[in-house]
């Protein structure tokens, strides 16, 4: 395992070969200290920003926007494009980053850096997509239309568990929308965001884009509520728990801003009598105890038929019990530590609660000894006789609680019985039980997948999930809308008045 000292020369470098200059490092004045989980150290300090120049970033954005929003959505693609080039040259320095603050393991940091260059690619493409429909008119002589404006600045803030792909997915798809951004991001992670703003900025200098349309806020809770109680910010797009939310979404709503809200999952996998075992395991095994358990797409429930429960679970015992956790820069490493001691007290106290409640921990649970300092878990295995209590609860931590039933439609009530909605899987190779999955009243989430498990989505499709998810959707497909403005045009060239639905006014 590298030491404190050996993580904090590698993370200097990381930030000089990104672009950041010195003077983001800095001792005193306001600080966020930056913190590796392998050591459970800090490594230093960089410059944060006080509460009261938010509303000066935000202006500086703003003043950007009325410039932006006239430069072609084309022209605009081309600064998305520089950066996806600029991270495809540094990937493994950023995911170097990434592994540093947030402890996932090399081949997760990279696929976070790859989900990013996914969405630059897609968000190029975007760039010539933007399109608006026109409908036929009901009067001779019109012509009736939809276009999608720039809509203002947009305000990110992300969680530490996605610290750059989350920001990409909101950055790239808002830039080629016409929106500067100003992100807060968490302040567990503040070496990714001045790794990633640098890229960003070199992108915006060589494509000659108003400077002002990336802002970069590091702080904590006051900073974040300065950005989304600004009446400026046109577009709130924040990641987090459902607790956040709850209290962003109505902050955000009382001065009529838009709100994208990404909050906690519950996630569950059934797996049907007919399914593939194989192919089972080894989706659980990534969704469950993947990045530790820390995506808010991790899983968290199995629901499994009762007549292949014991074979499933007695296979998912001996795989958790092999789990290599450990260095997560070390090859065959699969689970790195968790973020810091809150984390893990929160684990062990839901372990503690769900024994309570008559749950029986089969395997795993307790602190790995890895040789360093740090919160390092074995990934736990949970039967638990009823949906209640803690097992509704995210915790964000990998514990996989194991409920068993007996008919689709059983397991279906308690796949939907939680207060969250994001993701879902299910396990079967039967077509019609399948389609019943995906069915208006199958799973009730924003994902739900076959044969697949429940994280791990590609950029292409929305990304989100409903109820106390919080309904917001970002990444791929139709997403863009929501960082655009729709204005519905009617053009006259018939040369007389003709009122809609037949009206006469003298
Ligand atoms: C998150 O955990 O906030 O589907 C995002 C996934 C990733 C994104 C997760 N592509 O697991």
């Amino acid at each position: 395992m590298r030491t404190r000292d050996d993580l904090a020369a590698l993370a200097h470098d990381a930030l000089r070969t990104l672009g950041v200059p010195d003077s983001a490092l800095a001792e005193d004045g306001p600080v966020l200290r930056a913190r590796s989980p392998l050591v459970d150290a800090e490594l230093f300090s960089v410059r944060a920003t006080a509460p009261e120049e938010v509303d000066d970033v935000v202006d500086a954005a703003h003043r950007a926007f009325l410039d932006w929003r006239l430069v072609p959505a084309p022209v605009r693609g081309r600064v998305v494009k520089r950066l996806g080039e600029l991270l495809t040259e540094h990937k493994e320095t950023l995911a170097d980053l990434v592994t540093i603050e947030v402890g996932k393991i090399r081949s997760e940091a990279l696929g976070e850096v790859q989900e990013m260059i996914d969405i630059c690619d897609l968000a190029v493409g975007l760039s010539r997509q933007l399109y608006g429909r026109t409908m036929p008119s009901e009067r001779p002589g019109h012509r009736l239309q939809e276009v999608w404006h720039p809509l203002g600045v947009v305000g990110v803030i992300s969680a530490f568990n996605f610290p750059v792909a989350v920001w990409s997915w909101n950055t790239s798809v808002a830039l080629v929308c016409g929106d500067p951004v100003v992100w807060k991001p968490s302040e567990l992670a503040p070496l990714c965001a001045l790794g990633c703003d640098a890229l960003l900025r070199r992108a915006i200098a060589e494509e000659g884009a108003p400077d002002g349309i990336h802002q970069l806020l590091l702080g904590g809770r006051d900073v974040g509520n300065a950005l989304v109680e600004h009446p400026q910010v046109a577009l709130l797009s924040a990641t987090g728990s459902t607790r956040m939310g709850r209290e962003v979404g109505p902050k955000v709503a009382a001065r009529f801003g838009r709100s994208l809200l990404e909050l906690g999952g519950n996630n569950a996998v059934v797996v049907a009598p007919s399914a593939n075992l194989d192919l089972a395991v080894s989706s659980i095994v990534f969704a469950a105890a993947g990045t530790a358990g820390q995506r808010c797409t991790s899983m968290r429930r199995l629901i499994v038929h009762e007549s292949v429960a014991d074979e499933l679970v007695g296979r998912l015992e001996k795989a958790f019990a092999s789990l290599p956790v450990g260095d997560p820069f070390e090859e065959g490493t699969l689970v790195g530590p968790l973020v810091n001691e809150r984390a893990f007290t929160a684990m062990q106290e839901a372990l503690e609660a769900v024994r309570i409640q008559g749950g029986e921990v089969l395997v795993g649970g307790e602190r790995a000894d890895v040789g360093a300092d740090g919160y390092w878990a074995r990934p736990a295995l949970v039967r638990v006789p009823h949906q209640d209590g803690i097992v509704l609860q995210e915790t964000f931590a990998p514990i996989l609680y194991v409920l068993t039933y007996s008919d689709l439609d059983e397991a279906l009530a308690l796949h939907n019985g939680v207060s969250q909605g994001l993701s879902a899987g299910i396990f079967t190779s039967d077509q019609a039980e399948a389609e019943r999955f995906l069915a208006p009243d199958g799973a009730d989430t924003g994902i739900a997948n076959v044969n697949s498990g429940t994280s791990g989505a590609e950029i292409g499709g929305a990304f989100g999930g409903e109820k106390e998810t919080g309904g917001g959707r970002e990444s791929g497909s139709d997403a863009w809308k929501g960082y655009m403005r729709r204005s519905t045009n009617t053009i006259n060239w018939s040369g007389v008045v003709q009122l809609a639905q037949g009206v006469d006014f003298g």
